[in-house]
């Protein structure tokens, strides 16, 4: 039985006295790994730990220590690349709104894997328009990453048309960029230009990843200008009447394309692992406009 041989807290204390985390001993580390292994799942495992007179806040922190590490370790053993830290909005209350300065943006969904969250109201249906209407005189046949050469090529999966706005390029971007830098705790100079694409009827863009496939010959290049794509947030800039939502395939799920709302998902590492494939589903009927903010590692120029 997983439970048995509960780990002592080495010292007794009140379990409601906080504390700094004592060190994870070699036992103990063997323990929770050997826990988890067994499918005990971490609220049965954290209250062994509190009945072993663990202040609940310790405990917590000792559990995620030693299975961040544990999992790094078996990650680094399979070859994947290393995670590394991505922007994040603040859900640990689940609140219902986000107060991003001068706008107040509410909540509809929360996905762990893949890290995705949805919200409403990012924009105002004013702000949209303004974007389109500055974006339109721009815009050309939309291109992709060239993966063998870290260049631009046109890809017959992405039949869209596009344009990128310079990073603060007018008033409506700067204010859409802080909004973005507040929600997700992510700085604006680590965001690349923001880019405008519209669909007409039948348009899509098939599923793909973000990120920079770490094993094509143009990615180094790719990487010089502030590392690895670590997030995505997707602007829907109008309603289409039919289709054009935004699919994650792994995750069997369909964000729909509501003007002013967007999704955001991270990837902590350039692994399909993320469950971040992700596509624009062909527009039936109407059109669409959305707006992409990729988000990089370290300040992108
Ligand atoms: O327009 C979309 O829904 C979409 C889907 C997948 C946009 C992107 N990716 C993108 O701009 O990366
Ligand atoms: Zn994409």
């Amino acid at each position: 039985m997983a439970h048995r041989n509960r780990p002592s807290a080495g010292r007794s204390r009140p379990a409601s006295t906080r504390s700094t985390a004592p060190a994870v001993t070699p036992a103990l580390r063997e323990w929770i790994i050997a826990q988890a292994q067994a499918n005990v799942a971490a609220p049965a495992l954290l209250q062994s730990m509190q009945d072993a007179g663990w202040a609940e806040d310790v405990a917590m922190e000792a559990l995620e220590s030693t299975l961040r590490e544990h999992l790094s370790g078996v990650a680094e053993q399979q070859g994947l690349p290393p995670v590394v830290p991505v922007p994040e909005p603040t859900l640990q209350t689940s609140p219902a709104r986000i107060n991003v300065g001068d706008r107040q943006v509410d909540v509809l969904v929360s996905l762990a894997l893949p890290r995705l969250v949805v919200f409403a109201n990012l924009l105002s249906a004013e702000e949209c328009e303004a974007l389109i209407d500055a974006a339109r005189p721009r815009m050309a046949r939309s291109l992709t990453v060239a993966t063998r050469t870290g260049g631009e090529e046109v890809n017959g999966d992405r039949t869209s048309r596009g344009m990128f706005f310079p990073r603060g390029d007018t008033a409506v971007v700067r204010t859409l960029e802080a909004r973005i830098a507040k929600l997700v705790h992510w700085p604006v100079e680590n965001g690349e230009g923001l880019q405008v694409l519209h669909y007409p009827p039948g348009a899509e863009y098939k599923p793909h990843y973000d990120y920079f496939d770490p094993t094509e010959p143009g990615t180094p290049t790719l990487l010089r200008r502030g590392g690895q794509r670590v997030a995505t947030l997707l602007v829907y800039l109008n309603t289409p009447t039919e289709g054009g939502g935004t699919t994650f395939p792994h995750a069997h799920m369909e964000v729909a394309a509501q003007r002013g709302n967007a999704v955001f998902f991270s990837y902590e590492r350039p692994h399909p692992d993320t469950r971040t494939l992700h596509g624009g589903a062909p527009v039936l009927s109407g059109e669409k406009w959305i707006a992409t903010k990729w988000l990089r590692e370290r300040e992108f120029n």
